[in-house]
């Protein structure tokens, strides 16, 4: 039994996602909250695309295409296809299915329903009971300057141009949490920032005008995202070294959150160099459900410790 009664988890998609789902299978569904990064946001095709909401909101509802990482299971292309041969947009694949939470997710935003209103509504109805909010209800953009395409919205950074080497990263737009978003962090007794990308997914959150500041007065574990010098996944490690000036490294990812963490929770072997502050050390890949909730049971039980 965790003793925490209410977990608050920051997340961007795959990674962070991942955990997350180990946390839904260990703690009551009103125990956990997730705050979700919602700076990858775009239009395509018309439509508003959440990739981060989206992925966590298909692993949490076990719809998720687990081994392409983004997407739904079973998903055809279909419309992409057309849309190639009518000559429009295809570097960016939104599937047949998919589709459906993005016109649905349209027509909420253009009916004047917020974000937050619209996911709690997609959730339910494909049977996430635990509350997941957009970080930002307007649009909040993550721009990323780089060497040698200049500035790029971050969809057209990663996907178009495969992510190229980064100069800069930026966010433009809204600049306010929601309301549930402090209300949530308010009453949280922990506060977990998955192993996401701490410059493009947790840094979209944690820079939102008073939220930095709140979490700091909690409870914050974090885990690493980079394991052995290499990122578990992305460009993260390419943009440690660029952007910190640091080889890539659990204490690259310890220094970014200087002051706010209390603790992180690294790969074993992983941990030596990172004498000011507490860690934990264990195996932090994760595999299937049972090694999620293995990894949220290990977190939990670290964060009990620091209290
Ligand atoms: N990632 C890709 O590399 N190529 C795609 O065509 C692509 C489509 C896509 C559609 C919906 C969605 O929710 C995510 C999608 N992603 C795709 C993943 C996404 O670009 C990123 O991985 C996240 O934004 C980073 O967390």
């Amino acid at each position: 039994m965790s003793p925490f009664r209410s977990v608050v988890f920051l997340s961007g998609g795959v990674g962070g996602a991942r955990l997350l789902h180990g946390m839904a299978q260990v703690l009551p569904s009103e125990a956990l909250t997730a705050i979700v990064n919602t700076g990858d946001d775009f239009e395509h095709w018309g439509l508003s695309v959440s990739p981060d909401l989206d992925t966590v909101m298909y692993t949490l509802s076990g719809l998720a295409d687990e081994s392409r990482g983004w997407g739904l299971l079973d998903e055809s292309f279909r419309a992409r296809s057309l849309m190639e041969r009518y000559g429009g947009p295809s570097w960016f694949a939104l599937g047949d299915q998919d589709l459906a939470t993005h016109i649905t997710r349209t027509q909420a935003l253009r009916d004047g329903t917020s974000l937050t209103a619209v996911t709690a509504r997609l959730c339910k109805a494909v049977g996430v009971r635990q509350q997941i909010l957009p970080m930002c209800d307007q649009p909040r953009r993550t721009i990323i300057d780089t060497f040698e395409y200049g500035s790029l919205p971050f969809q057209e950074w990663l996907v178009k141009y495969r992510a190229p080497s980064v100069q800069a990263v930026r966010f433009v737009g809204a600049n306010g949490a929601t309301s549930a978003v402090h209300h949530a962090i308010e009453r949280a007794d922990l506060i977990v920032l998955g192993p996401s990308n701490p410059y493009v997914s947790i840094d979209p959150i944690i820079t939102l005008s008073g939220v930095r500041e709140r979490l700091a007065q909690k409870c914050v574990v974090a885990l690493s995202p980079i394991v052995a010098g290499r990122a578990v996944k992305g460009p993260l490690a390419d943009m440690v070294r660029t952007l910190s000036g640091l080889e890539a490294s659990p204490q690259a990812i310890a220094a970014h959150y200087r002051g706010l963490v209390r603790g992180m929770v690294v790969e074993h072997g992983d941990a030596e160099a990172l004498s000011h502050l507490p860690m934990h050390e264990t195996s932090t890949i994760m595999g299937g459900a049972a090694d999620r909730a293995r990894l949220a049971r290990e977190v939990l039980a670290f964060a009990e410790r620091l209290q």
